[in-house]
């Protein structure tokens, strides 16, 4: 899968990219990421990418042309991209569903933003779509298009060595995850549930389901209204549910 990201901090970028899977899936050719340095898209002597707000008002607005360049120059050496995508907290919410949508994608372009905003003709000229991580306010984009690669990335074939361990992710399955443990037996004071000592693989497997259900149920009970349970999963909600009423 290739990915291509334009931003005016191309080393902290870089950085993210170095490490771990994504790293490890770039090293072994599985994923294809350039990284753009909007300032080589400039042609002013100061290689100005902002300006200041028409209408007034504080804080600078990033200049539409670099941009505009930037994917001009992309399509030109690396083929038509299947999304451009603009990061920004008014896009839409990057969920699970959008990273498996993304991953479905051969070549997705990031746009990473800097200062108050990004002239409006970006979003209409060049964005194919707009996506958020999150309701909080960063100062960039930089992280926001890190944290796609890295989840599209999971998706990709090979990237992740252990397939399981997507199938199984907690959100892969709309549910939150059940509690790990792993050797000592005992950490000041406090034991590994004795179930998963027992070496009954059906036992753990449905001590598993019942907490990954009641983790969710507790802290994020509307992901319940979406996920698709099967018969187990709904009859140990109900279980589970029971119990609350009996002891809240
Ligand atoms: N920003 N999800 C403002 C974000 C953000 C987010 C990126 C801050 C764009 C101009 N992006 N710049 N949350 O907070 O994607």
């Amino acid at each position: 899968m290739k990915f291509d990201i334009v931003t005016i901090f191309p080393v902290m970028v870089g950085a993210g990219l170095a490490e771990g899977v994504v790293g490890r899936g770039i090293e072994r050719g599985l994923l294809d990421v350039r990284i753009h340095d909007l300032r080589e898209h400039t042609v002013d002597r100061h290689r100005t990418v902002d300006d200041v707000p028409y209408g007034g008002g504080p804080g600078m607005v990033m200049k539409p042309e670099p941009l505009m360049r930037a994917v001009d120059a992309i399509r030109a050496t690396r083929g038509v991209p299947d999304a451009v995508v603009l990061l920004s907290p008014q896009g839409r919410l990057l969920t699970q569903a959008e990273v498996v949508r993304l991953g479905g994608l051969r070549h997705v372009v990031l746009l990473c933003g800097r200062y108050e905003g990004i002239d409006e003709r970006v979003r209409q000229l060049v964005a194919t779509e707009e996506l958020s991580i999150g309701d909080y306010v960063l100062s960039g984009g930089e992280l926001p298009a890190l944290v796609v690669v890295d989840a599209v990335s999971r998706l990709v074939p090979g990237v992740v060595g252990d397939r399981q361990s997507v199938d199984e992710d907690s959100f892969s399955r709309g549910l939150l995850d059940h509690p790990h443990y792993t050797r000592p037996a005992e950490v000041a004071g406090h034991a590994v549930p004795e179930v998963l000592l027992s070496g009954h693989h059906a036992e753990v497997r449905r001590w598993r389901r019942q907490m990954a259900l009641r983790r969710t149920l507790e802290r994020r009970p509307a992901l319940l209204d979406t996920a698709e349970l099967d018969d187990e999963q709904r009859a140990l909600l109900d279980e589970i549910r029971k119990d609350e009423e009996r002891e809240p």
